[in-house]
């Protein structure tokens, strides 16, 4: 059986480490699209010179045309503008909802049977966009952000905890951003719920809450630091998580910017929830429970999102 084919839609930050990934995961044969000339080309080659050390086959071919996505299984989007320090994600949207266009353009026409996750951001909007764009199914498009902010939450508890990452499980609802909404009930070690390590005095309520807070802020956390440019090796991971679970069908069940059609209330948005990835595609919508104080949050961020999403269709209103 021929080997699958990924098309990376932005050769940047994240679409290089989204190919190297690939390539040493052996995910899959790579095209890596960019506006830039050269750079696309001399990114795949590096990487692909890489592989014979690392035992793994792959094609890796950088181009500039669409043409070259031509029937992709999936389609992984970072093309954009990326935030430089003192910039909110919202503070890209006009810039990356035009790039969206182009993109949704070349999927709409060379990758239509495609899985497409996007990163660009703001999240939540530009996957709404790039799916009124491409008119792909629903369920064949879906945002990074859920994966990315509770694999943060996961590491900073881990290393409170002085516990392997592994044994981290957790839960964030909501858009990606400030409004994401941390549930701590349903962040455990082991099986073991934050509010019951709170009871056996692992961490109090105040240090949880610094944590909740710089898993909200990690993002900006990272481009403090770079000074250029945002993070890139833990969203490329994240994405490829999601890649990975369409590719082999493994049915993992991941928080992920997904449509809602009437779930947890929310109607013609992509939120953050939990959904069980397969084959097709986002296969099921997970539905929990929420205390009124979670669903206050969660409400909150739809809020956010929407706002955003009405301001792409001020900008653009053919997409509304
Ligand atoms: P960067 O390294 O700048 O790469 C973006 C690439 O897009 C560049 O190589 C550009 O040349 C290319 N590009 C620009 N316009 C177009 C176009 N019209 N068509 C094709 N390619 C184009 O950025 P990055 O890789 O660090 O980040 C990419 C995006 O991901 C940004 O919007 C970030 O804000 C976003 N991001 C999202 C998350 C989430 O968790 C959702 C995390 C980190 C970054």
């Amino acid at each position: 059986m021929a080997r699958k084919k990924i098309a990376l839609i932005g050769g940047g930050m994240i679409g290089g480490t989204l190919a190297h990934l690939i390539g040493v995961k052996e995910l899959g044969d790579v095209v890596l699209f960019d506006i830039v000339e050269g750079m696309p080309q001399g990114k795949s080659l590096d990487i692909a010179e890489s592989l014979p050390v690392e035992g793994t086959d792959a094609q890796l071919k950088g181009t500039n045309e669409y043409v070259d996505i031509r029937g992709a299984d999936v389609v992984i989007v970072t093309a954009g503008v990326p935030r430089k320090p003192g910039m909110s994600r919202d503070d890209l949207l006009e810039v990356n909802l035009k790039v969206m266009e182009q993109v949704g353009a070349g999927i709409k026409k060379y990758a239509p049977d495609a899985f497409v996750i996007c990163i660009t951001n703001p999240l939540d909007a530009m996957v709404w966009a790039l799916n009124q764009i491409t008119g792909l199914p629903r369920h064949m498009t879906v945002g990074m952000a859920g994966v990315l902010d509770s694999a943060r939450f996961r590491y900073f508890l881990a290393e409170e905890f002085d516990v392997s990452v592994e044994d981290v499980t957790a839960f964030v609802l909501g858009g990606h951003g400030d409004t994401m909404v941390p549930l701590t009930r349903y962040t455990t070690v082991a099986g073991i719920p934050l509010p019951d390590l709170i009871k056996m005095h692992w961490i109090t309520h105040e240090r949880l809450g610094e944590i909740v807070q710089r898993t909200r802020d990690g993002g900006a956390e990272i481009v403090g630091l770079l000074k250029s440019g945002s993070a890139y090796y833990a969203p490329a991971a994240s994405a490829v998580a999601m890649a990975e679970s369409y590719l082999k069908d493994k049915k993992r069940v991941l928080p992920c910017a997904a449509y809602l059609n009437g779930e947890y209330g929310v109607k013609g948005l992509y939120v953050g929830v939990p959904v069980v990835i397969s084959a097709k595609g986002v296969e099921r919508v997970i539905e929990i429970d929420l205390t009124s104080g979670e669903r206050a949050d969660f409400m909150r961020s739809v809020e956010s999102v929407q706002g955003l999403v009405d301001a792409c269709k001020r900008i653009a209103p053919g997409l509304g």
